[in-house]
């Protein structure tokens, strides 16, 4: 009987003689990586790597790339925070420092009530004299000019602050902000759960244990959110592998990730200006690894605004699955050496997926196509 060897078998011609086989092998089965495996991901050959996420992500997704017509409302940069990595945050006496009132968060939907904006992603600094009827108000204002719109809103440094100035139960503020028009929550302010590079970066503000304990009492309250990974700046490869990890495990327990979104460092107007904005390479790679540890998420987004259009298509080619969308003024980040538009249209996100050579798909907040939106 033959023997079947590495030659005989159908494994791809970029994977072999990369070490990674038997990586491919459990990919293959289905089975989950090891920590260490994901250590291995990070040394390997980037197209090794990449052509593994690729079959995982065409597994679950086909030729499939989403994206959704949506709108950033940054409503204060005011921050008590002061985290090192932020070039976003300002003081109270700041001249460029303002707070957006529920009537001016209308105006900006207001703005763009002629376009078919189906999400608002509304993130801001810890604005300590914000009252808790700030945060309700906001959200019916918006509800009120665009009935339809999914709110996706507040991070968990947010949801932490909201719930302590309200000074009532978790749960009874969670469920007052979804009356008020709170329909999901984005992946902010996960950063990286280490808690030496939350000593070093972030201390004021919540700690890894403490994003995953609330992103978790979040999902058991009926709101789905996704999940981010800041890498680029003082991190190891351990701490990412251990984030994956870590986040891998909370989806085990609730399920309520709907997207990861590896987010990189942007160095320009920081504490950390020394540190070099990561590679094409690099994010390629974070984009992979995070595809092939987190397989029990169901997408993962290039988000072009950080990376750029270019590595965005290739990264659907790396293991993402959604480009995110025409982000609509984004101000936490987005400068790119002036290559990085500040917004897409919808042709444009069209285009550029079909130049990467897959299938656009205009998505709603839950990955359902929206109605005529299957374009090829
Ligand atoms: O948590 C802050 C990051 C995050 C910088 O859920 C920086 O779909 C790079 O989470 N360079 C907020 N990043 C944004 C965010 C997000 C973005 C897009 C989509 C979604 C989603 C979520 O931005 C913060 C922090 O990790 N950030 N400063 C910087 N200088």
């Amino acid at each position: 009987m033959q023997t079947l060897t590495r030659e005989t078998t159908d494994i791809p011609r970029s994977v072999r003689g990369s070490g990674l086989e038997d990586i491919y092998d459990k990919v293959m089965a289905g089975d989950r990586l090891s920590f260490e495996d994901g250590m291995r991901l990070y040394v390997a050959d980037l197209n090794a790597v990449g052509t593994l996420a690729n079959l995982v992500r065409e597994r679950k997704n086909g030729d499939n790339a989403y994206f959704v017509r949506n709108q950033h409302i940054n409503y204060s940069n005011i921050c008590n925070k002061f985290c090192k990595f932020c070039s976003f945050y300002a003081l109270p006496r700041d001249a460029n420092a303002y707070t957006l009132s529920p009537e001016q968060i209308q105006d900006r939907i207001r703005q763009h009530l002629h376009l078919h904006v189906q999400e608002v992603h509304m993130v801001a600094g810890i604005n300590p004299r914000l009252p808790y009827s700030y945060y309700t108000d906001m959200l019916r204002a918006v509800k009120e000019v665009r009935p339809d719109i999914h709110v996706r809103a507040f991070t968990m440094v947010e949801i932490a602050h909201i719930v302590r100035i309200a000074k009532k139960p978790f749960d009874e503020v969670i469920a007052e902000l979804r009356a008020a028009g709170l329909d999901s929550l984005p992946g902010g302010g996960a950063e990286i759960f280490s808690q030496r590079v939350h000593d070093e970066l972030f201390r004021q503000k919540q700690n890894g244990d403490e994003w995953l304990d609330l992103v978790t009492r979040c999902h058991r309250n009926g709101l789905r959110s996704n999940a981010t990974m800041l890498y680029g700046h003082i991190e190891t490869t351990e701490e990412k592998v251990d984030h994956l990890v870590r986040l891998r495990a909370a989806q085990d327990e609730t399920g309520g990730f709907m997207t990861y979104i590896p987010l990189c460092f942007h160095p320009e107007r920081t504490e950390l200006t020394h540190i070099p904005l990561a590679t094409g390479q690099q994010n390629l790679r974070e984009i992979a690894v995070g595809r092939l540890m987190l397989d029990n998420f169901d997408h993962v987004k290039a988000f072009w605004m950080m990376i750029s259009i270019p590595i965005a298509q290739l990264a659907l080619w790396y293991g993402a699955d959604d480009i995110d969308g025409t982000i609509v003024d984004y101000e936490i980040v987005h400068a790119d050496g002036g290559a990085t538009p500040y917004r897409m249209t919808r042709e444009g996100l069209i285009a550029l997926i079909r130049e990467a050579s897959r299938t656009p798909i205009e998505r709603d907040s839950d990955y359902r196509p929206r109605h005529g939106a299957l374009i090829n």
